[in-house]
């Protein structure tokens, strides 16, 4: 086993030692005027994966590109051995696109049963070029010249001021949205919810919609701790948009840069040639635009065979829910989609046409921006605007169902009778400020060194804390529930209490799992390390090289390792907060776990690392509730005979209680 990780892990780095010592290695050879006239050239194998050229975009948001990435796989997914993997690998080595080709075999290193025991190294040791700019590599490039042979190791620090300055006001953010770990968990996202890749995974669309409100709820919660308003979304596409972004980055180690985008650009008609798209501007999206919101207010889609579809979230599986459906119709032309003839590409389209502002006739020969890669997209302020709009359609249905009932809402045999966050012997006061990570870009790119050569990351980070809910059963008999645990700003940007409707979209997960309650008072203590949503195990090639199956070799989750590691990164759990201290409200939920269960498959993996925005591996979504309930839904009008204004009126119930806390930003450097 330790033989074939290292094998895995050979294959990971070798493709992109890139510059000049793989071209000699494997000269790509162009024939020049041998064709007999009229004579047709011989079929390729491998044609569609071999059409994307190196060096450039690599983007699943492209129909032609998850096809190709749907040959290469294809071809992985054939092996039966890490062996014959790799002589697939070292076959194709050098003939496709270096994203692709990570992508294809992480696809295939996570998907194949006898492979899953094997780790994928962070995606920031592949492509370091991905995550830091150009100046900080040829820093790097530098310090390796110089280095004296006593020298063991060449650091390079990278941060905190990102690559702009405070200048403008969005800047503000730039730690949050350039952060490696968030970047690194939306590329992982996208690799085990793909679309057009033969892979069918429970409840993909509801996930789409959800994973992607809770990063906007996040960002909105750390714009707020930094004095900026939350996220407009970008809905008239036919005014320039105000803030621009140069990424200062490079596309897959290639030393091409991915295109800028100065303030004030307008949106234009796409005609690039890059995708094998048709031209098309921003009237074909606000027609897909239409017709799906026209078939949310109607209550019913419309599928390739004129039959009708009712959007509706209460139904019972199998039928899928409304939000399932909208979700797979609204991110891509893809088979999931009920009919992707009339409701479009809405979401993958928008970031194209926006990643291609810049040069959208390819006029001077500028490569895209980031917007079209998901491993980089969110570097840029614009893919917040742009999927706060995606999310305004589906908050757009999700205000057309019935609010929940008193019953849905409440279980009146368990009362929550407190709950508190300690952390470093302080009640309810939580703390953040700087760290850094160390990562080794050399595995990725080739300094000419004898030495590692590392990247040192600035990032925000927290220390640790523990949430303490104390809980009484009032039944006779044990009692087995789902705990769920959100947080909220309590003040809007006019430092005025919010009603339920304006703080219903900042409530992000911060955890969910099962307990079981005794008869009587329990005291539940969880740690912030265990969250639902994040991932820690985020391990670099020499933490592999090292110890190839960190923790218990035989625990579950460590046979699913590379599927659990999806997740939010745990360093980004908590908001930023302010420096003189910010309020944030924390609420909890115990629900009936006989309720929310879900009958899983036979040897489905109990694997539950990040479940909340990962799922898990070839098993069913661990929640029968819709995601982000209770706050998914319009407030019931009455419950309990007064109105429900805002959220702690929710704590009526005797299930839901609610806490103040304060998170303060220290601006210094924190270990854990
Ligand atoms: Cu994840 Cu738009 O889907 O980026």
């Amino acid at each position: 086993m330790e033989n074939e990780q290292k094998q895995v892990l050979d294959m990971l780095q070798r493709p992109f030692r890139l510059p000049t010592r793989k071209e000699e290695d494997h000269p790509i050879v162009f024939e020049v005027g041998t064709r007999v006239a009229g004579s047709q050239p011989p079929p390729q194998p491998l044609a569609l994966a071999r059409s994307i050229p190196r060096g450039t975009v690599f983007s699943i948001f492209v129909k032609s590109h998850r096809l190709a990435a749907k040959e290469l796989c294809d071809y992985f997914m054939e092996t039966s051995s890490v062996t014959e993997l790799k002589q697939r690998v070292d076959e194709m080595q050098g003939l496709v696109n270096e994203s692709l080709f990570i992508f294809a075999l992480s696809f295939v290193i996570i998907r194949k049963p006898e492979m899953r025991h094997l780790r994928l190294p962070s995606i920031v040791e592949i492509f370091p070029s991905m995550f830091v700019p150009v100046t900080t590599v040829s820093e790097m490039e530098h310090e390796a010249k110089k280095s004296t042979p006593d020298q063991e190791i060449i650091v390079t620090e990278y941060g905190p001021e990102f690559s702009s300055t405070h200048l403008k006001p969005e800047h503000r953010v730039a730690y949050w949205r350039e952060d490696f770990g968030i970047n690194s968990h939306h590329w992982h996202w996208h690799l085990v919810y793909p679309v057009d890749l033969g892979v069918s995974r429970d409840r993909k669309g509801e996930l789409f919609f959800y994973m992607h409100q809770q990063m906007l709820a996040r960002y909105d919660m750390d714009r707020l701790s930094v004095g900026l308003n939350r996220v407009q979304k970008l809905s008239n596409w036919r005014i320039p948009i105000p803030d621009g972004y140069f990424p200062k980055l490079t596309i897959n180690n290639s030393g091409q840069t991915w295109g800028s985008r100065q303030d004030n650009t307008l949106i234009q008609e796409y005609k690039r040639e890059e995708f094998g798209l048709l031209p098309f501007d921003v009237s074909t999206l606000e027609l897909w635009h239409r017709r799906i919101m026209d078939a949310i207010h109607q209550g019913y889609l419309i599928n390739r065979d004129d039959n009708l579809t009712r959007l509706t979230d209460n139904v019972k599986p199998p039928e899928k829910r409304g939000i399932d459906l909208l979700g797979d119709i609204v991110e891509a032309d893809s088979y999931f989609s009920l009919n992707s003839l009339f409701y479009g590409d809405l979401h993958n389209m928008g970031h194209v046409i926006i990643s291609a502002a810049h040069d959208p006739d390819n006029a001077h020969r500028e490569n895209l921006g980031v917007m079209s890669q998901t491993a980089t997209a969110m570097r840029d302020p614009v893919f917040y605007r742009w999927h706060k709009y995606i999310d305004d359609i589906f908050q757009e249905y999700k205000l057309t169902q019935p609010p929940y009932t008193a019953e849905e809402l409440s279980l009146s045999s368990v009362e929550v009778v407190s709950v508190a966050v300690e952390s470093r012997g302080q009640k309810n006061q939580l703390i953040t400020g700087w760290s850094t990570r160390d990562f080794e870009a050399s595995r990725g790119l080739d300094f000419n060194a004898d030495k590692p050569v590392i990247v040192r990351l600035t990032h925000l980070n927290h220390h640790p804390f523990v949430y303490s809910i104390k809980v009484v059963n009032s039944g006779s008999v044990s009692k087995e529930v789902t705990v769920r645990i959100f947080m909220a700003p309590k003040l809007n940007e006019r430092g005025v209490e919010m009603n339920f409707m304006e703080q219903r979209l900042f409530w992000a997960e911060m955890d969910r799992f099962t307990h079981d309650l005794k008869p009587g008072p329990n005291h539940i203590l969880r740690s912030s390390t265990s969250s639902s949503i994040t991932n820690s195990n985020d391990f670099t090639f020499r933490d592999l090289e090292k110890q190839p199956n960190p923790g218990e070799p035989d625990a579950p989750e460590n046979t699913l390792f590379n599927f659990c590691g999806c997740g939010w990164p745990q360093h980004m759990l908590l908001p930023r907060g302010k420096q003189e201290g910010m309020s944030f409200e924390l609420f909890v939920m115990v629900t009936d776990w006989s309720q929310d269960k879900v009958a899983q498959p036979d040897g489905a993996c109990s694997c539950s690392a990040a479940a909340s925005f990962c799922g898990i591996l070839d098993a069913l979504y661990p929640d029968a509730q819709p995601m982000g309930f209770p706050f998914d839904r319009r407030p019931l009008p009455m419950l309990l005979n007064r109105h429900v204004e805002r959220t702690s009126d929710l704590t009526r119930l005797s299930n839901i209680a609610m806490q103040d806390i304060t998170i303060t930003f220290t601006n210094a450097k924190i270990t854990q």
